[in-house]
């Protein structure tokens, strides 16, 4: 019998699955289907009481991605509706680290959100105007949704429900920033969740090192993913990178060459609009570093 299925963890040659009835299944994959990754929608055989095969990858809405060392593109998640970039007071973000979220969630076509967790930790004086955490009232001016939050204290982390109800979100960045932390204070029933993802493994599932889909109580879906040291993005076409920078859209159709790179050509609409103080000029320096970074 065949059912659809939803990929909830994926290891390389199988993963557990949610199948419509609520129910776990171990999910053999074949390779000549090709690899799931946690979001995946499946379709399946029903092979036994918890088992399955894998018949099909249904076509995906969305891919969340890094790169991996050689600069290609390294899914670890689908299907998302939105990607909460966790910052925190500790560590402190790296410059850029935002912005190469941001970009690698505008190709997409989805939603980011910033969150900054840790906030009962003063913050840190000797944090320069460049550090991520000293531009968090410019993001918020861009348009996106910025969240305070503390998994040890005062503001807790009730402000994020609303945000995460009813969809499927992604927690992304850095080591140590508390994704596992903030998932542990969204979850109360996150060891039973776990404990029935093993029973059905038969093994612990090593939640620092897997991208794992939770259920919300409040309905929805949160994902944690592994720590990165460095979040990198893969290579990528230009205008893809540009389109990553929201305020550059609605100029960027201005310049005098189609193949603009914003680098100094001449007629640049988006120079211009630096110079005219419509794009931060802190925006443009990312966006150029992230240019040449992308080759
Ligand atoms: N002070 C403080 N520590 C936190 C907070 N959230 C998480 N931590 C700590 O930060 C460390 C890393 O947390 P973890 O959730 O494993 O981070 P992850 O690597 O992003 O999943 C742990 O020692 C947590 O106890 C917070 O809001 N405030
Ligand atoms: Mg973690
Ligand atoms: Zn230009």
């Amino acid at each position: 019998m065949k059912s659809e299925a939803l990929v909830l963890v994926s290891y390389g040659n199988r993963g557990i699955v949610e199948l419509p009835d609520g129910g776990q299944s171990v999910c053999s994959y074949r390779r000549s289907v090709g690899r799931p990754f946690c979001g995946d929608r499946l379709l399946v055989e029903l092979t036994g009481e918890d088992t399955s095969l894998l018949v099909q990858i249904q076509e995906r809405d969305n891919e969340f991605a890094r790169a991996n060392s050689r600069f290609q593109k390294q899914v670890i998640a689908a299907n998302l509706d939105q990607v909460m970039i966790v910052i925190a007071r500790k560590p402190p973000p790296s410059t850029d680290l935002v912005e190469r979220y941001l970009v690698a969630v505008h190709s997409m076509g989805i939603r980011p959100a910033i969150v900054l967790n840790k906030c009962e930790l003063p913050g840190d004086s000797s944090a320069g105007t460049a550090s991520p955490l000293n531009r968090l009232d410019d993001y918020r001016g861009l348009g996106y949704e910025v969240l305070y939050t503390s998994c040890k204290g005062e503001p807790g982390t009730d402000t994020l429900i609303p945000v995460l109800n009813e969809k499927t979100s992604i927690l992304v960045g850095q080591s140590g920033v508390g994704k596992s932390s903030l998932v542990n204070a969204l979850l109360p029933d996150l060891e039973l969740q776990t404990g029935a993802l093993s029973r059905v493994t038969g093994k612990g599932t090593h939640t620092t090192t897997t991208t794992i889909m939770y259920s919300l109580a409040c309905g929805g879906r949160l994902i944690d993913s592994p720590g990165v040291w460095e979040y990198g993005l893969w290579q990528m076409s230009r205008q893809e990178l540009a389109d990553g920078f929201i305020e550059f859209r609605p100029v960027a159709g201005q310049c005098k060459f189609n193949d603009c790179r914003h680098s100094g050509e001449p007629g640049c609409a988006i120079r211009e609009a630096v110079e005219q103080g419509q794009i931060l000029q802190w925006r443009y320096d990312s966006y150029l570093r992230l240019l040449d970074q992308n080759r």
